[in-house]
């Protein structure tokens, strides 16, 4: 089996319960699921993870080199403000997958910039969760896992 790490960053754990018009109306718990059931039609396992602390979102990018076949991230604001983020991501020197649930691009001009997309494998964005999917799908591609 083929272990991915998917990687959330601050405040998707208030997924569902604010700014639907923005986000959706799911819950980060419903995309954890969603997750779950793509690995396993992709052939792969997924640890889904969610964080407040970049300190800590770090601290999982370092443990996933040689653990880990790739990262799944959606960094959320750190994708627009965070060096250390993109540093660890290159150091891990596993393939990485950026998604955003939101199109950024048709937002604030602070969120046009993202300081992970130049070392990413891709960039997913303004699909929803389903934009987790797709990048598992990818991944699955990627790394010739078996669709089960
Ligand atoms: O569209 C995305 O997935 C983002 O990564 C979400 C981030 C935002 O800063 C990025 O520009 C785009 C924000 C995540 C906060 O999620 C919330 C969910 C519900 C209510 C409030 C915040």
């Amino acid at each position: 089996m083929k272990k991915l790490l998917l990687i959330n960053g601050p405040n998707l754990n208030l997924l569902g319960t604010r700014e639907p018009a923005t986000y959706g109306h799911e819950t980060l718990a419903d995309i954890s699921a969603l997750c779950g059931r793509a690995a396993e039609e992709f052939g792969l396992t997924v640890e889904f993870r969610q964080t407040n602390h970049e300190g800590e979102l770090l601290d999982w990018i370092h443990t996933a080199r040689g653990r880990c076949a790739g990262i799944v991230i959606n960094p959320a604001a750190w994708t627009h403000t965070s060096v250390a983020i993109r540093d660890a991501l290159v150091a891990s020197e596993l393939p990485v997958i950026e998604v955003h649930l939101s199109n950024v691009h048709r937002r604030e001009a602070f969120r046009h910039h993202s300081y992970v997309s130049g070392i990413a494998v891709g960039v997913i964005c303004g699909l929803g969760s389903n934009g987790y999917r797709l990048g598992l799908e990818h991944f699955a591609h990627l790394l010739g896992a078996h669709h089960g």
